[in-house]
């Protein structure tokens, strides 16, 4: 028997690596990166790989699923796709006839393939399409289009070419997207510094040149000490600074006082340790990348932390330089038309969004909305009730603080439809559960790639569906059928291709070989001397007039973060390299590597509290516990506790992933209300806990 070699996409997380599936005898046989991917993410992680194991679960949802207990009972009725569809599409039709098309919602995780159901959403009339992006990197969205005018794709980060990379919580050699991995080691091996930011010694300190072990929630003082240097010592890109920074005198006047020997109370790092680095990274100027970070819903005030990251990008020069913040390119940047986007057949909603997100709220981009404000929208019926929700590739039971409250604002829900392809919480809690396939098993719509070489690239199936699940397209088509929406009735997704290409002169044949199409042969780079940036003055506004003339501080002074109180200590999270979220925990060969998550405290208390290494110990909030083994180290700040998020499953139907391990989110009292208004995100590690060990 031959072996095919399909180009595809890697679904395991949200990166999308181009990958090849070898497949003999209609089965996987071997996935591995896509060489011709020019080195850009041409290999895979542990997480992409185990996408065999995941074709091969037996746990994973095998049909449609019809609710018949109460929420979150766990008794299902299977149901032909027929009739589940046909379920979903007379329960959103009862919902717009009584509250009207703004009664339905829907959310997603975000990234390149929505076209599709977003087209759906608007053609039913709603304007409530929110991402999970308030969990996630909002802030740094809004962070770089408060000074930039440029949302936080705007720029790539060219490691590959850097001479000097720092990254602050971002844990860039464990939670993965492998471009940025081998950019980095690339970039290391020809002499690139690595500093590393953090409140623990993670995989990424081990490599580092420089460690800063910070106190938890303190970057902020440490970044406007480093301003305060490049300032007082005149190290910043004058050149760069009068040509596009505005309203330098004024971050002048602001940095006045935080000096570094402020900022070493604060902070714990050495007074000279800072100045000597921001030292530093005026030689290594503008070739810098200081990494604004990814998962940045944290802390009441990292909004105005990852502002301060990319004023100091600026100072350095390094916005639009190669080596730096590179500017990425579009399709047309580079002659060609974009795909066609099927959202464009339909009228935007003129309806005020549930969230408030654009007319309550100005401040933020309308786009992908607060999904923590359209919760609480459900519960309020303010402004208006929402009644209809699919949480599309999203399972905000898991990826929002407080599920039980959650649960409380689904509950005024007349439909909660999941659409994903493992078990998840919010599926447990649904009225229907639509199993989507795995990626091997599905196409996608193309998708345009904004790069320093931008390219179109395409999801192809690599096997046919093992179980009865169906492809996004098939779903939301099956959807637009039912409900006469005659735009999106597709029953073939070549055609669906046709119509995205039809602008760009590339045929679906370009993606054979390969299975992407680049637009240019080499990476364009802008020239540094004739930057545009998006903002009103084309400059880089220090003093946002956007945020300004809604009375929000550009320059936010400095809040000192609250210490845990007498016996607790602040609970932090992050991601390990086996692992995406929570959904991969019962992947049968990622829970064979990793099946449970451990405590990592530090050695002092540790030692007061009397645990060791290894103990299993009880973690408390408010009267609520859970249990979980110790890893004592001295390589974290003992005001904190760190854990991986996406464990302590609590569904039945994961037998691999039931019961192990501690559920962070589980650990957020209060924190649904704990959002920025200047940022948007939530901030998850405002929240404080007890250790004990267990007896
Ligand atoms: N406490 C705490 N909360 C967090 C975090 C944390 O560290 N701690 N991290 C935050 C971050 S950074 C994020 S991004 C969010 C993530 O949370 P979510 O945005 O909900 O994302 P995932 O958990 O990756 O995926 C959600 C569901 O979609 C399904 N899914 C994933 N990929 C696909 C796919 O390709 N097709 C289909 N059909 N289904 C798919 C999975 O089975 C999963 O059940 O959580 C945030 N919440
Ligand atoms: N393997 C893998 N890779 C992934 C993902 C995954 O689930 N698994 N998810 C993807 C997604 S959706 C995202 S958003 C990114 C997230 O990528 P990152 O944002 O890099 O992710 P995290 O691992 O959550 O955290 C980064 C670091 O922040 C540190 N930290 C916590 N509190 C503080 C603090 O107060 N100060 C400082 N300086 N550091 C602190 C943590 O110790 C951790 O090392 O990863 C992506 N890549
Ligand atoms: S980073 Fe890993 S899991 Fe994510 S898309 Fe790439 S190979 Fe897949
Ligand atoms: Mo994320």
């Amino acid at each position: 028997m031959s072996t095919k070699k399909i180009p595809t996409i890697c679904g395991m997380c949200t990166v999308r690596c181009p990958m090849i599936a070898e497949v003999e005898n209609s089965a996987i046989k071997f996935l591995h990166g896509n060489p011709h991917a020019d080195g850009m993410n041409s290999s895979l992680c542990p997480r992409g790989v185990a996408g065999k194991a995941l074709i091969n679960d037996n746990e994973r949802l095998k049909q449609p699923l019809i609710r018949e207990g109460a929420r979150g009972e766990g008794k299902w009725r299977k149901a032909s796709w027929e009739e589940a569809l046909d379920y979903v599409a007379e329960k959103l039709q009862g919902v717009i006839d009584q509250y009207g098309a703004r009664g339905v919602a829907l959310s997603d995780r975000g990234g390149p393939f929505r076209d599709f159901h977003r087209a759906f959403l608007r053609a039913l009339g709603s304007p409530n399409y929110c991402n999970h992006d308030s969990s996630c990197a909002r802030n740094v969205q809004h962070a770089n289009q408060s000074l930039t005018g440029m949302g936080r794709k705007g720029v790539y980060y060219d490691l590959k070419n850097a001479k000097h990379v720092v990254v602050q919580m971002r844990n860039i050699f464990e939670s993965i997207s492998v471009a940025e991995v081998n950019d980095l080691t690339d970039a290391m091996s020809k002499g690139c510094k690595l500093t590393v930011i953090d409140i623990r010694a993670n995989v990424t300190a081990t490599k580092a040149d420089r460690f800063f072990m910070v106190r938890p929630g303190s970057d902020y003082a440490f970044n406007l000490a480093v301003i305060h240097e490049l300032l007082a010592h005149e190290l910043y890109d004058k050149d760069y600074a009068r040509k596009y920074i505005q309203d330098l005198d004024a971050l002048k006047e602001f940095v006045r006082d935080y000096t570094p020997q402020w900022a070493e109370a604060e902070t714990g790092v050495p007074a000279d340790q800072i100045s000597r680095f921001a030292a530093q990274l005026a030689k290594d100027a503008p070739n810098v990348v200081w990494h604004p970070g990814w998962m940045m819903a944290r802390y009441q005030n990292t909004f105005y932390q990852v502002r301060s990251v990319y004023i100091i990008n600026a100072l350095l020069g390094s916005i639009g330089a190669k080596g730096g913040l590179a500017f990425v390119n579009k399709p047309k940047d580079a002659g060609y038309a974009d795909l066609k986007h099927f959202q464009d057949l339909f009228e935007k909603p003129k309806e005020k969004r549930a969230d408030g997100v654009g007319w309550k709220y100005p401040q933020f981009e309308s786009g992908p909305g607060l999904a923590h404000l359209l919760y609480e929208a459900m519960e309020t019926q303010d402004p208006y009730p929402v009644k209809a929700y699919i949480a599309f590739r999203h399972d905000p039971l898991m990826g929002y603080p407080e599920p039980d409250r959650m649960k409380q604002m689904f509950d005024n829900l007349d439909l909660l439809v999941s659409v994903t392809f493992t078990w998840c919480d919010t599926a447990w809690y649904a009225d229907v559960v639509l199993p989507m396939s795995p990626y091997l098993e599905r196409e996608s719509l193309l998708a345009a790639k904004n790069y320093l070489k931008p390219y179109f690239f395409m999801r192809r199936r690599a096997l046919e569906p093992r179980f009865d699940t169906k492809a996004e397209w098939e779903i939301f088509a099956g959807l637009a059928r039912r409900m006469g929406i005659k735009e999106l009735d597709y029953d073939n997704i070549a055609d669906i291709w046709n119509f995205q290409l039809q602008d760009t002169g590339v045929s679906i044949e370009d993606f054979k070989e390969t299975g992407f199409v680049f637009l240019t042969d080499k990476p364009m780079y802008r020239n540094r001397d004739e930057l545009k940036f998006g903002t009103e003055s084309g400059k880089i506004e220090i003093i946002s007039k956007k945020l300004k003339d809604l009375d929000i501080e550009s320059l936010k002074p400095y809040e000192s973060p609250e210490e845990p109180p007498e016996g607790q200590f602040r609970l932090t999270f992050g991601r390990c390299a086996l692992h995406t979220q929570g959904h991969t925990v019962n992947n049968p060969a990622l829970n064979e590597l990793m099946s449970e998550n451990v405590l990592w405290i530090n050695t002092k208390p540790a030692e007061k509290l009397g645990i060791a290494d290894g103990d299993l110990v009880n973690v408390t909030q408010e009267g609520y516990t859970e249990q979980i083994h110790a890893r004592v180290t001295e390589f974290i700040h003992p005001d904190a506790i760190f854990v991986i998020h996406g464990f302590g499953h609590q569904l039945p139907v994961e037998s691999r992933a039931y019961g192990k391990g501690l559920a962070d989110h589980h650990f957020m009292k209060g924190t649904l209300k704990k959002w920025d208004p200047a940022g948007g995100a939530l901030a998850y590690q405002e929240n404080f806990v007890t250790v004990s060990r267990a007896h």
